[in-house]
């Protein structure tokens, strides 16, 4: 119960401060951004506020839908005043792990779109370096037929990469973009700037989820009710 009240103070304390009246706003995905998606409604219904909404991928579109809100894309609105997301850890400096979900890719794209990049998130995903709390690996997108050398690249790097698989285990993820995701264990991160571009020049890899200078704060809800903010 205190992880989700801590998300739910993260998400109404950022869409109370960021999102304002007639924006186009980014929605990402996890189970910290749906408190923003509540929040957002309270805000649409009580103060009247206009917004149209963007969302990261499956998940973020049906929460924008079932809350009523309206939903529009890229192609109508490439400029996104805020877009609002949750992390899988977050450092220091701000850089963050993202795409435990897998949607790293799309939502890199909506964070490179808009003006600001707010995340929200509970107390459990803050640390000094990157890969402290979060030992699932970096997520890297990669095109199917590159995977297995890409796989071999990345060793070179140091890193321990793993195919991701559904549940079942009957078969690898395949994300919204029909690519895989290989989670990618680094140990502790000491420069994520110069692993996010190693990574990202391998041909094969289509993103990671090293998010490297792109939030502008950090909501952090707390076990004990407080909000942290970065
Ligand atoms: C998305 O949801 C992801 O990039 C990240 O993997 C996840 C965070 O979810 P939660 O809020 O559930 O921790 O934002």
């Amino acid at each position: 119960m205190e992880e989700q009240d801590a998300k739910r103070i993260a998400g109404y304390a950022a869409v109370d401060e960021f999102v304002k009246n007639n924006q186009v706003v980014g929605i990402g995905a996890g189970s910290t951004v749906p408190f923003c998606v509540e929040r957002i409604k309270q805000r649409v219904d009580e103060e009247g506020l206009s917004l149209v909404c963007i969302p990261s991928g499956y998940q973020a579109k049906q929460l924008i839908l079932d809350h009523g809100l309206i939903l529009s894309d890229l192609s109508q609105h490439p400029d996104i005043d805020v877009a609002i997301d949750g992390a899988d850890e977050i450092d220091k400096d701000l850089n963050l792990i993202k795409g435990g979900g897998g949607c790293q890719l799309q939502e890199k794209i909506l964070a490179s779109c808009a003006k600001l990049l707010i995340i929200v998130a509970d107390f459990h995903k803050e640390s000094q370096n990157l890969g402290e709390y979060w030992k699932r690996g970096v997520p890297v997108e990669v095109i199917p037929m590159a995977v297995v050398p890409v796989m071999n690249k990345v060793k070179k790097l140091g890193g321990n990469p793993v195919i991701r698989f559904g549940v079942m285990k009957a078969g690898p993820v395949v994300t919204d973009n029909g690519n895989l995701v290989v989670d990618v264990d680094f140990g502790i991160i000491q420069n994520p700037n110069e692993l996010n571009e190693q990574l990202t020049r391998i041909p094969g890899v289509v993103e990671t989820g090293l998010f490297i200078g792109m939030a502008d704060k950090v909501f952090i809800g707390q076990a004990d009710g407080g909000l942290h903010t970065i």
